[in-house]
């Protein structure tokens, strides 16, 4: 039986990654902060399936006991301050998490078990301000954000000790990726969240900062798969994960207020753009320039060919089906909490 340490196992990508690797019939550790009430997240209804490991990226004796403890064949470094936006709030802190983590938890694997596969999560952000289009692992990167900065170093480390250790480290340059288990401070769940409460009648208005932001959008348990190949190759190496489509903010908006039967239209320009209900001709969306990013990443758009034909990776969650299945599994969310008022 494999074993496999995954940290940040209660986001998003950490739940979907444990489930794939229990129907693998790994054994599944996964690290979890402590905190004062506790707090599964995502993974809550997998913890009589995986072995908690209290730990935290910041704390090198917490990893290298995890790495102990766990023996694992294969860590997946999923733990991440991933909001974007945050990271101009606390630069110091997503830096500590997102790049000197990254070292604390390679310096583990290094010291314990330097056999041990290791997955770090690398992210489009590393292209900020695009140099090329679209973009692949041959593409220079141009951060935009202390959190890009910081995962631009995670990257780096993660090369650094293939090369100088040889630690069979992979990074995936994974595009944004979704689902019915997203924050809902990003925005595909802020939106979905708020068109499934204007849909149920208690929220008026959704107020959204940069809509004409594009992203290469695509479902996370499609790109769970690809960190996973990523490390039953032969060789370590970097790899894009994308959907090779790009959308505006604004289109996401409009197919989520479809999704939910509301046809919706945008008029105006710039801070006074409005969306409104066709029907009723109430304002449902509005900009609100505190939504505005310091620096901004105005286009990412992947080019998965590397992941499609080394690894044999293909999305199969269309941007459409993510769209719809999120507005669905919120208005499901909505309705329950109403109705348990
Ligand atoms: P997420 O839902 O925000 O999950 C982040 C996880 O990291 C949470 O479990 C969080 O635990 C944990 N964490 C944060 N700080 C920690 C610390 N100091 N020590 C230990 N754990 C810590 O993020 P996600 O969307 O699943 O993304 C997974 C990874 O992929 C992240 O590294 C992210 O930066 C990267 N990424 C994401 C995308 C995307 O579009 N989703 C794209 C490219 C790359 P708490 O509950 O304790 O905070
Ligand atoms: O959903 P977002 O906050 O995601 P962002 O910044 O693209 O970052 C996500 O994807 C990265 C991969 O490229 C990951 F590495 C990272 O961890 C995270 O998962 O924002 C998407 C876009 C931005 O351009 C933002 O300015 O949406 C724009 N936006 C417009 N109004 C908004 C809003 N974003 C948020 N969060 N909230 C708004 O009201």
């Amino acid at each position: 039986m494999k074993s496999a340490l995954i940290t940040g196992i209660n986001g998003q990508d950490g739940s979907y990654l444990a489930e794939l690797l229990l129907e693998k019939e790994y054994k599944v550790y996964g690290l979890l902060r402590r905190k004062s009430v506790v707090d599964y997240g995502n993974a809550e209804h997998l913890v009589d399936k995986i072995e908690f490991i209290y730990g935290d990226m910041t704390d090198y004796v917490s990893l290298a006991k995890a790495m102990k403890i766990s023996q694992a064949d294969e860590v997946y470094n999923l733990a991440a301050q991933s909001f974007v936006a945050t990271s101009w709030e606390q630069p110091i802190a997503t830096t500590q998490i997102d790049a000197l983590g990254v070292t604390n938890l390679l310096e583990a694997i290094r010291i314990i078990k330097p056999e041990a596969k290791f997955y770090q999560a690398s992210t489009s952000e590393m292209f900020g301000l695009v140099q090329e289009i679209p973009q692949s692992e041959s593409t220079p990167f141009y951060p935009r954000s202390p959190y890009g900065v910081a995962k631009l170093y995670g990257h780096w480390i993660t090369k650094n000790y293939r090369e100088s250790f040889d630690v069979f480290a992979c990074s995936g340059i994974l595009f944004n990726h979704e689902s019915e288990r997203r924050g809902k401070e990003f925005v595909t769940r802020k939106i979905t969240d708020a068109v499934a409460r204007i849909k149920l009648g208690v929220q008026d208005v959704l107020e959204l900062g940069n809509m004409s932001a594009k992203r290469d959008w695509g479902h996370s348990k499609d790109y769970v798969k690809a960190m996973w190949l990523m490390l039953q190759q032969e060789k370590a190496d970097d790899y894009v994960v994308a959907s090779g489509d790009t959308h505006e903010v604004r289109e996401f908006v409009k197919l989520a207020f479809e999704a939910a039967d509301i046809q919706m239209e945008f008029t105006g320009e710039g801070i006074n753009e409005i969306g409104i209900d066709k029907k009723t001709g109430k304002t449902l969306v509005k900009v609100n320039p505190k939504f505005f990013r310091p620096a901004e990443v105005e286009l990412l758009l992947g080019d998965p060919a590397k992941a499609e034909q080394i690894l044999g990776w293909k999305r199969e969650i269309s941007f459409k089906e993510l769209v719809g299945r999120m507005v669905q599994n919120d208005i499901k969310l909505v309705g329950k909490e109403l109705s348990n008022i």
